[in-house]
């Protein structure tokens, strides 16, 4: 009786801790000023969580009713169990939250340097490195030119895998061509002095250009063996959609390249006529997310849909994804996708979907362990659903969903991983978020 009630007491203790809000308890307050950008760095603590019993493992997972209330946009029934609103869970391990930089103009992307810095893209076409306290350099010229119209721009970035040694920064971004417009990879080697990007060049094309601004996905992201994965988007019209299924160009592709732009040995389709050797998978929509997998080093993509049909995919070569012939969303006119069924043999299936819509975009893993129960999971940037969606996957599934930052009210951009075992966010607003433990 005696112990069932210590027991009672612990577990009452922990419900109460589980249920504390998060609210900002310190904010101290420092700014620094760069040429272009000021700095305010403000420090947000989540409530202390950490259980009083130290006994009690952090890593154990917390499964709530999923994160997701709302009723859904269509009724179509989910594949198997699981592929949309899996159960729910929260971080246990406090970690704080620290606006670093918030004068950022339309981030679109952000990466660590093998140094623990930052390299930002903003959209309009400049490049910035930011310290982990918020200090942000000066624009870094010697950019390619950018269709930065509508969704156009300077895109992602990546640096390569030998950057310590060679400098090479990879790019991707909305390049103007006579017609139009298209998706290109470029790269350029940052200047010892970090003022400017020496002989930058375009190295590869989403082929064909066409005239609007929708659509260009996109992100990149180096395999294992140095190869270099891009996605791209199908540029939105009823008429370019269908590209996405027809293997001769580039419109909602995932490619894989050589780090000069060629198409990587061991593609899939290499050798079959009428067909671009550089493609690796295809069927998506509008690709806003590419990660490795720490472990299994597997290529995981977060995929734009259709309102209701947001995707996290698990990339396998040659595999077809769909789009548009199946998906789980409608058109965003609230019209069906023409023709549109969730279901096909030799269609993959999404592993997870969000319905109603999380929009999302840029994604990281979290390859550390000083957030134990962070290892391994994957964060993904929600753009409409304002929050980074924290995904525990277990054996290729989506076992639970956590909302983070979700009272920020802020459009998140891009997810990266920091060699300090920080999360670190960019959002349309223009904000660098530090996410982690005490730095
Ligand atoms: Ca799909």
């Amino acid at each position: 009786m005696k112990k069932g009630l210590i027991w009672l007491s612990i577990l009452a203790v922990l419900l109460l801790t589980a249920c504390a809000p998060v609210v900002p308890t310190t904010s101290g307050s420092t700014t620094s000023t760069t040429r272009q950008t000021t700095a305010v760095a403000t420090t947000a603590t989540t409530a202390a969580t950490t259980p009083a019993s130290s006994t009690t493992a952090t890593t154990e997972a917390v499964r709530l009713p999923p994160v997701e209330a709302n009723p859904p946009n269509t009724r179509y029934e989910p594949f198997f169990a699981g592929q949309t609103r899996a159960a729910g869970t929260e971080t246990t391990t406090s970690y704080t939250v620290t606006v670093l930089a918030e004068n950022l103009a339309s981030p679109w992307a952000v990466t660590a340097l093998p140094d623990g810095r930052l390299v930002i893209t903003e959209k309009a076409g400049v490049i910035r490195i930011a310290t982990t306290d918020g200090r942000l350099s000066p624009p870094i010229g010697g950019l390619p030119a950018v269709d930065s119209r509508s969704q156009g721009g300077l895109l992602d970035i990546a640096p390569a895998p030998d950057f310590a040694v060679s400098r090479m920064l990879y790019m991707t971004l909305a390049e103007k061509t006579g017609r139009g417009s298209l998706t290109a990879v470029a790269r350029g080697r940052l200047a010892d002095d970090e003022t400017r990007l020496e002989d930058a060049e375009i190295i590869w094309r989403a082929v064909p250009d066409y005239d609007n601004g929708m659509h260009f996905g996109s992100r990149l992201v180096f395999d294992p063996q140095g190869f270099l994965f891009v996605s791209t988007g199908e540029r939105s019209d009823l008429a370019t959609r269908p590209m996405a299924q027809q293997l001769d160009n580039g419109y909602g592709k995932v490619v894989r390249i050589t780090a000069d732009g060629q198409p990587a040995p061991g593609n899939p389709f290499i050798g079959e006529a009428n067909v671009l050797p550089e493609i690796y998978s295809y069927g998506h929509r509008n690709v806003q997310g590419l990660a490795i997998h720490p472990l299994t080093g597997d290529l995981w993509m977060s995929e734009m849909g259709p309102r209701g049909g947001d995707e996290l995919n698990l990339i396998l070569p040659g595999r077809n994804y769909g789009w548009p012939v199946i998906s789980y969303g409608i058109e965003y006119s609230g019209q069906p996708i023409p023709g549109a069924i969730t279901a096909r043999e030799g269609m993959e299936q999404p592993v997870y979907y969000w319905d109603p819509v999380l929009a999302p975009s840029g994604m990281a893993f979290y390859p550390g362990s000083q957030i134990p129960e962070w290892e391994n999971n994957l964060f993904i940037g929600g753009l409409r659903g304002q929050h980074i969606a924290r995904l525990v996957i277990t054996d290729g599934r989506v076992a639970a969903e956590e909302r983070l930052l979700a009272s920020e009210n802020q459009r998140f951009r891009d997810v990266a991983a920091g060699p300090d075992g920080a999360l670190y966010a960019v959002t349309d607003q223009g904000r660098l978020y530090r996410i982690g433990p005490e730095a």
